[in-house]
């Protein structure tokens, strides 16, 4: 089972910040930013090729959710997902990084 997975499931901790009967966000191990929150759906989802528009809709309003809980929805943030090789995927179970907490830089290559 992939490491995601596990985490949705309960079988390997994580800092969790929210959930619901579909998807959960936790904080990520290694942050990029003073705020920095991964959401994931329960279900496997490789990445975002893969995912549905219903899926996005639900994952939309809960990435709303996630951002008023972690306290960055006034002061603003930023919604990532990498996907494949050239976007710099590395846990291939589709996540959005939520990255907030201070002014953020632009540009990566
Ligand atoms: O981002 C994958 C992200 O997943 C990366 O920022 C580290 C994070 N990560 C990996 N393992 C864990 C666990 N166990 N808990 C929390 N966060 C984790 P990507 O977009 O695939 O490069």
């Amino acid at each position: 089972m992939c490491l995601f997975c596990k985490i949705a499931n309960n079988e390997l901790t994580a800092n969790k910040v929210h959930e619901n009967d579909d998807f959960v966000a936790f904080h990520d191990i290694n942050p990029k930013a003073p705020v920095h929150v991964l959401a994931i759906p329960k279900t496997h989802v490789d990445s975002f090729n893969e995912v549905t528009p219903e899926m996005m809709a639900d994952m939309t309003a809960f990435i709303q959710e996630v951002a008023e809980k972690v306290d960055v929805k006034e002061s603003g943030y930023r919604v990532i997902t990498n996907v494949g090789e050239n976007g710099g995927q590395e846990v291939k179970h589709l996540h959005f990084h939520i990255l907030g907490g201070a002014r953020l830089r632009w540009g990566h290559f």
